[in-house]
């Protein structure tokens, strides 16, 4: 690459400043300010053995190092590793272990990861214990010698249960383990869970990362080089990357991430307030609600609560009804776009869980997901107030 466009340090600068512009600089060729989409799947070699420092696109393309190096600055890691999907990312990352390990993972986690572990990762022995990661103790009770891996979710999908960060990073020194926390519902903006002591942070980068609703993709970030070694190796072993288009969406998303997730936080805040309001609402599962059992921890290790509220509305009938009745809440999986969405989480994203384990972790048929997205939130609300009457 030219010299005369040097990566920029954006290290020491504040959060908008880095979504903006770090992992970027101006392209080598033209000086274009945008990183452009690099659609191609192989690089020329000027002879052999010499290559430009690219050799084949799965091994490395330079829209997904800037995207990558983008994340990375925002969750104030050092790497970041790009997949195809989040789920493609917790997959990759599961290949850190290996036959005979254990790992300790927390009841409360999007159903397609729970359904990844049990049904797809068990199967090549590796065994699984899934605890309530809301409780600390749990957590500690369940390490065994050959724990390997501790990962959670904070807040959960979709109870919006908290794990008390460093508290699981203690327990997971202790152990030997390594701690991975899914940060998807949270986002950089709000929670950085490298800064409190965990190894790995994993995104969803479907949803918050990317915003728009219109990519699918997943992130690995981490600050150990030889974590990140270890994981680079998989990424272009295993190849389950993102192509080049998906990787400018994202990275052309991370660039609002600040101001959307200010939006998000400002009307999940006001719509769980007015939905605590409502007498055909038996709960609101919100951390930014000073009557969420876990507020206090919220505010310990949260910036800003996003717009993700899940309610109790008491029966299947009833959250059927709600769910059908909302015209500004679309119906529909995911979450995260700059459009409200709203769910049913026992139907649809968490439906490969078993029930007696949703049961227990409250789940309930009458249980109703929004994703608060940044419209007047007065729309919002007369939406959900003519849909629950
Ligand atoms: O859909 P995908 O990009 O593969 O990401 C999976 C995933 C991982 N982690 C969390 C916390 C998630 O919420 C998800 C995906 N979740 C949904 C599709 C959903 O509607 O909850």
């Amino acid at each position: 690459m030219s010299d005369e466009f040097q990566d920029r340090d954006f290290s020491d600068a504040r959060f908008g400043t880095r979504a903006i512009h770090a992992g970027q600089r101006p392209d080598p060729t033209t000086g274009a300010i945008m990183t452009p989409v690099y659609q191609t799947s192989t690089y020329v070699q000027p002879e052999l053995g010499r290559d430009l420092g690219y050799e084949y696109a799965r091994s490395q393309n330079p829209t997904r190092e800037a995207y990558e190096g983008n994340v990375a600055a925002l969750e104030g890691g050092k790497h970041g590793i790009a997949f195809a999907s989040g789920l493609a990312a917790i997959d990759t990352m599961t290949k850190l272990l290996s036959a005979g390990d254990h790992v300790v993972s927390g009841e409360g986690i999007y159903g397609g990861s729970y359904r990844l572990f049990d049904q797809v990762i068990r199967r090549l022995g590796i065994d699984f214990t899934f605890v309530d990661s809301g409780d600390p103790e749990k957590i500690r009770e369940a390490v065994r010698p050959e724990t390997k891996l501790i990962h959670l979710e904070t807040p959960t999908n979709p109870m919006m249960r908290l794990t008390d960060l460093s508290a699981a990073v203690e327990t997971a020194r202790e152990a030997g383990a390594l701690l991975s926390v899914d940060n998807t519902f949270a986002t950089p903006y709000n929670q950085r869970p490298l800064e409190l002591g965990a190894d790995i942070v994993i995104h969803s980068a479907t949803k918050y990362i990317n915003g728009h609703s219109d990519m699918v993709g997943g992130m690995v970030v981490v600050s150990d080089d030889e974590l990140h070694e270890r994981l680079r190796f998989l990424q272009n072993a295993a190849g389950a990357i993102p192509g080049p288009w998906d990787c400018w969406l994202a990275l052309r998303g991370t660039k609002t991430l600040h101001l959307r997730m200010e939006a998000h936080n400002r009307n999940g805040q006001r719509i769980a307030e007015w939905l605590e309001e409502q007498s055909g609402v038996e709960r609101v599962f919100y951390p930014g609600l000073p009557s969420f059992p876990q507020h206090e921890l919220a505010t310990r290790q949260m910036s800003g609560f996003t717009g993700m509220i899940s309610i109790e509305l008491g029966s299947k009938e009833r959250a059927k009804a709600v769910v059908e009745k909302v015209r500004v809440f679309s119906l529909a999986e995911s979450l995260g776009g700059v459009e409200s969405l709203i769910g049913h989480p026992a139907m649809m994203t968490h439906a490969a869980v078993p029930e007696q384990t949703r049961r227990e972790m409250g789940l309930s048929d009458g249980l109703v997901r929004l994703s608060c997205g940044v419209e007047d939130v007065e729309d919002l609300i007369e939406d959900l107030d003519r849909a629950l009457g």
